[in-house]
């Protein structure tokens, strides 16, 4: 007989976790490698999702901004299609357990682990003014944040696999020394693992906290921007709009046409046989404008209705606390923390 799963809702499903970190503003590449998946997962499974905040000031934020882009984060989570009724969807700074869980699990991560997270050497040398131990220890904070609501499925980037490995290297140890605590989580592999690259270096990752806004097409870009931006997006030697490895601009365009427009890439490429590379542009920025307007225009209502961001927030925060409360005092009783009021 199989084990049966630990940590199962009580629907059935498996859990599922993630987030992005409000230190810069959503790109197309969170979009088309993140949030839209995350609506396509909504039914599936039982969905946490969150704006990590509290991942967030490893790097220094400004207080004012971090404040107004959580929110914007949030209203843009939903506006994408993510539905508070059917999803946890939350700040992480509003479930106090996520701090109280990493402090825990600090204890159960060899230091030599940490060293070795090559997110940490990149970050080190990004911001070689504040190497502070938050960036150090980051890894643990997600492990946290995985382990408190029994994440099943956790869909990671290229960059974070190292960090989920770690994750299940902690909940194994845990387990192993105190019985059954922690599920176990795996990496959830999407149907498409698009990867979104910068339109100016396209060997590289967009990415929402880039110093050059002229390599991201932000969500909430107006469309004279995002044309502009398609426009200027570099492309390669020669003229044919063909997906190939030495044309790294140009298969980045079709790639992001392809997933917004839900052709396949081969049926895009055939879209502009005999056509040039300002073909392409022009017709990617139609589209992604196309996409962003009904998202913008959810974003700029939700903003405007604060009382009903804040009161959904709020909900969503006060359902992840109640997974995340079992969860840490499962942990503190197997460690040997005596209940708060446990004798009165
Ligand atoms: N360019 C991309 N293409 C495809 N998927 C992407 N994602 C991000 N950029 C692309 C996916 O979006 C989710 C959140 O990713 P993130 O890189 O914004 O993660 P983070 O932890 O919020 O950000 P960082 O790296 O801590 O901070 P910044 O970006 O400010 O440097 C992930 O699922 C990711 O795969």
């Amino acid at each position: 007989m199989t084990k049966p799963i630990f940590g199962l809702a009580s629907n059935g499903k498996k859990n599922l976790l993630s987030g992005s970190a409000p230190s810069g503003n959503l790109t197309i590449g969170n979009y088309i490698g993140a949030i839209k998946t995350w609506g396509e997962l909504q039914a599936e499974f039982n969905c946490y999702y969150m704006v990590v905040d509290l991942h967030s000031i490893t790097t220094r934020q400004d207080p004012k901004l971090l404040r107004e882009r959580s929110l914007s984060f949030y209203a843009q989570y939903l506006a994408c299609g993510l539905d508070p009724e059917k999803n946890k969807i939350f700040l992480q700074s509003h479930v106090s357990e996520h701090a109280e869980l990493a402090w825990v699990l600090n204890c159960f991560t060899p230091f030599g682990d940490l060293t070795r997270m090559t997110q940490f050497k990149d970050k080190s040398a990004k911001h070689p003014k504040n190497i502070n131990s938050g960036l150090f220890t980051y890894p643990v904070l997600m492990a946290a944040d995985i382990l408190l609501y029994d994440a099943h499925l956790v869909p990671v980037g290229e960059d974070q696999k190292q960090h989920l490995e770690l994750t299940r290297d902690i909940a194994l140890r845990f387990n192993n020394e105190f019985g059954e605590t922690f599920a176990f989580p795996d990496p959830f592999i999407g149907k498409v693992g698009a990867r979104i690259m910068a339109l100016q270096e396209p060997t590289r990752k967009m990415d929402k906290s880039d110093p050059n806004a002229n390599n991201t097409i932000y969500l909430l870009d107006d469309p004279k921007l995002i044309t502009k931006k398609c426009k200027s997006a570099q492309t390669d030697s020669g003229s044919e709009v063909r997906f190939a490895e030495d044309k790294p601009g140009v298969a980045n365009l079709l790639t992001i046409y392809s997933v917004l427009s839900g052709l396949t890439i081969p049926q895009v490429e055939e879209k502009f046989v005999g056509k040039m590379y300002g073909h392409l542009k022009v017709e990617l920025a139609e589209l992604v404008c196309a996409t962003l307007a009904p998202v913008q225009a959810r974003h700029a209502d939700l903003m405007k209705n604060q009382d009903y961001l804040h009161s959904v927030m709020q909900k969503g925060a006060d359902l992840a606390a109640e997974h995340a409360a079992k969860t840490l005092a499962r942990v503190y009783d197997k460690l040997g923390f005596i209940p708060k009021g446990a004798r009165k």
